[in-house]
């Protein structure tokens, strides 16, 4: 039997309450579904995170609706499915039994019976992301030996592996952070805290572990991989990372890591003003989700104005703050789009671009008394 691990979906996700996501999501979880098609898998586990709100956005769930529907009806491959720390666990576990017949297995919130999916060589067991003050709650009679994650997970995981029968491989769908686990800008915004920090061992007996929760694809050891979000959602390390799925063959427990094409690239640029603004793009470039960093210029409105003309997908500049010599700003799209609403913050950015000074408490409120004339004289016109 073949399986999909894919996992950190983050549905809903946008830059910084700017640009959606959406696009790029749909396109790279159809490039998933073909892989899913072409290796012919029998299933496709999803270790979470699959929304990047509790409370999912219309589109996000509008994105779900239609790709999990498409896999389970129409491509007829079983979803493997558990809630992230990202998740709102008793929403999407929704009408989970009745979802069971339609081949969508969802563990939303832990509780004491293991979850476990049985078929022919392999039990798939899936553990949705947990707190020790769930794990207390669940199985209170061992509450006083969970001091930390890595109790939790060791109490829950003896629960699981008493399920284990002679002769079957044990496959486990699970949302942690490993110790040494490399993490990446965009997972920083999630729990990804000491506190929340568990040993590889915590998992040991388990034939196949899909972790989900960090970012970057990488294998822990010879049983344990996380798969990675299946686009890159931060600047830095993840803009190097090749996202892709694990395929596991529960025969010979063979895993292989299979690529997944981009919609669009996502990429860091350096150097001067002039040396990027004069230079020929490719098209995949100038479409790219892009960060400038400019060597020789101070970052100015303006700045990121003119350097959206040419790269449509700018996302953020950083370079010479005005405010101080020996530092760099970053300003991001999100700042662009607000100050165009508010004249009081371009009024504030024009006179730290022009006199290198943030303008007093009295010409703020000066400049909003004359924004306010000009607009009521504007009204009675
Ligand atoms: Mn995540």
């Amino acid at each position: 039997m073949k399986l999909l691990h894919t996992s950190d979906w983050h549905l809903g996700m946008f830059f910084r309450g700017g640009i959606s996501y959406k696009e790029d999501q749909e396109y790279a979880i159809q490039k998933i579904c073909e892989i899913a098609v072409n290796e012919k898998v029998d299933g496709i586990l999803l270790a979470g995170d699959v929304f990047d709100k509790s409370i999912a956005s219309h589109d996000a769930l509008d994105t779900y609706n239609d790709v999990i529907t498409y896999i389970c009806a129409e491509l007829n491959i079983p979803v493997y499915m558990i809630a992230g720390n990202h998740d709102g666990a008793d929403r999407i576990s929704q009408c989970s039994e009745l979802l069971k017949k339609s081949g969508l297995f969802i563990c939303g919130a832990l509780e004491e019976k293991p979850y476990i999916v049985s078929l022919n060589d392999t039990d798939i067991f899936l553990l949705p992301w947990i707190s020790t003050d769930r794990v207390k709650s669940v199985y209170p009679d061992e509450a006083d030996s969970v001091k930390s994650m890595e109790d939790a997970y060791r109490v829950v995981l003896d629960h699981y592996r008493n399920e284990f029968k002679l002769g079957k491989k044990n496959i486990l769908v699970a949302h942690a952070y490993i110790i040494n686990g490399e993490t990446s800008t965009s997972d920083k915004a999630a729990e990804v805290g000491t506190a929340t920090m568990v040993s590889a061992s915590v998992f040991d007996g388990f034939d196949y572990v899909a972790l989900g929760h960090l970012h970057g694809p990488q294998k822990i050891n010879d049983h344990i991989r996380y798969s990675g979000t299946p686009m890159a959602y931060s600047f830095g390390k993840e803009e190097k990372q090749e996202k892709s799925v694990v395929i596991i063959d529960t025969d010979t427990m063979e895993q292989k890591t299979v690529p997944i094409p981009q919609f669009r690239k996502r990429l860091t640029l350096k150097g001067k003003y002039d040396e990027i603004y004069d230079k020929d793009y490719s098209r995949d470039i100038l479409d790219a989700y892009i960060k400038l960093e400019l060597t020789d210029t101070f970052v100015t409105l303006e700045t990121i104005a003119s350097f959206r003309e040419k790269f449509i997908n700018l996302l953020e500049v950083s370079g010479k703050s005005l405010e101080r010599e020996d530092s760099k700003i970053t300003m991001t799209i999100e700042d662009l789009e607000r100050v165009v609403t508010n004249p009081a913050e371009v009024f504030v950015r024009y006179c730290q671009d022009t006199m290198s000074e943030a303008p007093s408490e009295h010409l703020i409120k000066l400049f909003n008394d004359a924004v306010e004339k000009c607009e009521k004289e504007e009204m009675t016109r």
